[in-house]
């Protein structure tokens, strides 16, 4: 019952089953993953998209006949299995070059290169038929505030963005941007650390309707945040356009853990929220199979994430076809937030006349504590 197939929308990043395992402490402890065999692996999975950064696919310094031929690899094995490619994104954080960001980097010649390289790859993204293409800073931040002036980099930013849009709409991509919020990690301070930040920054681009958010539960996490608050928010404003399914426990390093991992109750009510609020987009998973897993671990891990995510969307469902929970949630008044505050028709001072007994009302018990055990033992599995 719980079996991926493609209609589920699941997408899975090149570095993440391809993770080697590098870390601050360790060497690789895996092989690199071979892009065709990632591909095969994960149709063979019941999985429907792949993702890359531009060096996931093609190694920083490859040749044009080195690049050339891996597409070639990479596009046949998408043709064979039917596995698509809905988001691509910009290695903008790995090599020496961008120590100091890119798009915000101090030095000018850097910052171009940085464009030239996220454009050469957006027409690989446009030619695979991508439709989403993520920016994550990487390294847009800084370790004192001495030494980047924020207002400026932002400055900056925007300028870029504005280029990149222009682009896209020059060129006739049918492509929107994803902007991926992170606190920090692995600066200091990352700018655009939060959902609320990047959504308040995309109303200051040129083409705003061209710009959302890819917002990853773990980085919401790290902040402290409440993912489920923040996807809900970026839903309202019409922002979600990409998401990354992981876990994490509590605001420490960037754990990216399987999706299921962590935090499961907010994982129980993201899963709902995802699908009963509209979201139509890739459920895309953003999580490293830890050092610890072999070759088989990898592909049980990245079962496990899409596994994970049909239990929860089968519990969030029995949740709420439950009666007892309508009656709890009607118990509770939810449907009286859905009823405007002032009546059609009712003026300021019909309202300022009002007779009202606050005493009363502060008596009333919102019985919440009901509903959220209904919810809990629903994703227990004990009812
Ligand atoms: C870093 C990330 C990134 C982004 C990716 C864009 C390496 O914490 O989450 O993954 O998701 O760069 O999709
Ligand atoms: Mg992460
Ligand atoms: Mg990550
Ligand atoms: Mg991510």
């Amino acid at each position: 019952p719980y079996q991926p197939r493609p209609e589920h929308k699941f997408s899975f990043g090149l570095w993440t089953i391809g993770w080697q395992g590098v870390d601050p402490f360790g060497v690789a402890v895996r092989p690199p993953l071979d892009p065709v065999r990632a591909v095969e692996k994960l149709a063979e999975l019941g999985a429907w998209g792949i993702t890359f950064h531009d060096d996931d696919l093609i190694p920083f310094g490859s040749s044009e006949s080195e690049r050339e031929k891996i597409i070639a690899a990479f596009k046949g094995a998408l043709a064979s299995t039917g596995l698509v490619v809905p988001m691509a994104t910009t290695n903008l954080f790995g090599q020496p070059v961008f120590k100091d960001g890119a798009l915000t980097a101090n030095d000018r010649d850097i910052r171009r290169y940085a464009l030239r390289k996220m454009l050469r790859n957006i027409d690989l993204a446009a030619e695979l038929g991508a439709s989403t293409y993520v920016v994550w800073g990487g390294r847009e931040g800084a370790e004192s505030a001495a030494a980047k002036d924020i207002r400026v980099a932002l400055d900056r930013y925007k300028e870029s963005l504005d280029l990149v849009c222009a682009y896209i709409r020059e060129r006739g991509y049918s492509m929107r941007l994803a902007l991926e919020p992170k606190p920090n990690e692995p600066r200091g301070d990352l700018l655009l650390p939060t959902i609320g930040h990047a959504i308040a920054f995309i109303s200051t681009l040129e083409h705003p309707e061209m710009v959302g958010v890819n917002p990853e539960v773990g980085h919401e996490q790290m902040a402290g945040m409440s993912m489920v608050h923040g996807v809900a928010q970026a839903l309202w404003q019409d922002k979600l356009f990409h998401i990354d399914l992981n876990g994490q426990n509590g605001p420490r390093y960037d754990q990216d853990l399987r999706f299921g991992n962590g935090d499961v109750k907010s994982a129980f009510f993201l899963v709902d929220l995802l699908e009963h609020g509209g979201y139509e987009g890739p459920r895309h998973f953003d999580f490293k199979p830890p050092r610890t897993e072999d070759d088989e671990g990898v592909w049980v891990s990245a079962a496990g994430c899409m596994r994970n995510y049909l239990i929860l969307a089968e519990r969030a469902r029995a949740f709420r076809a439950d009666p007892e929970v309508a009656e709890a949630m009607s118990a509770s008044r939810l449907g009286s937030l859905a009823v405007p505050t002032l009546a059609p028709g009712e003026t300021l001072s019909d309202l300022r006349d009002e007779e009202f007994d606050p005493v009363e009302a502060g008596q009333r018990g919102l019985h919440y504590e009901r509903l959220d055990q209904l919810a809990l033992e629903h994703l227990f599995g004990a009812r």
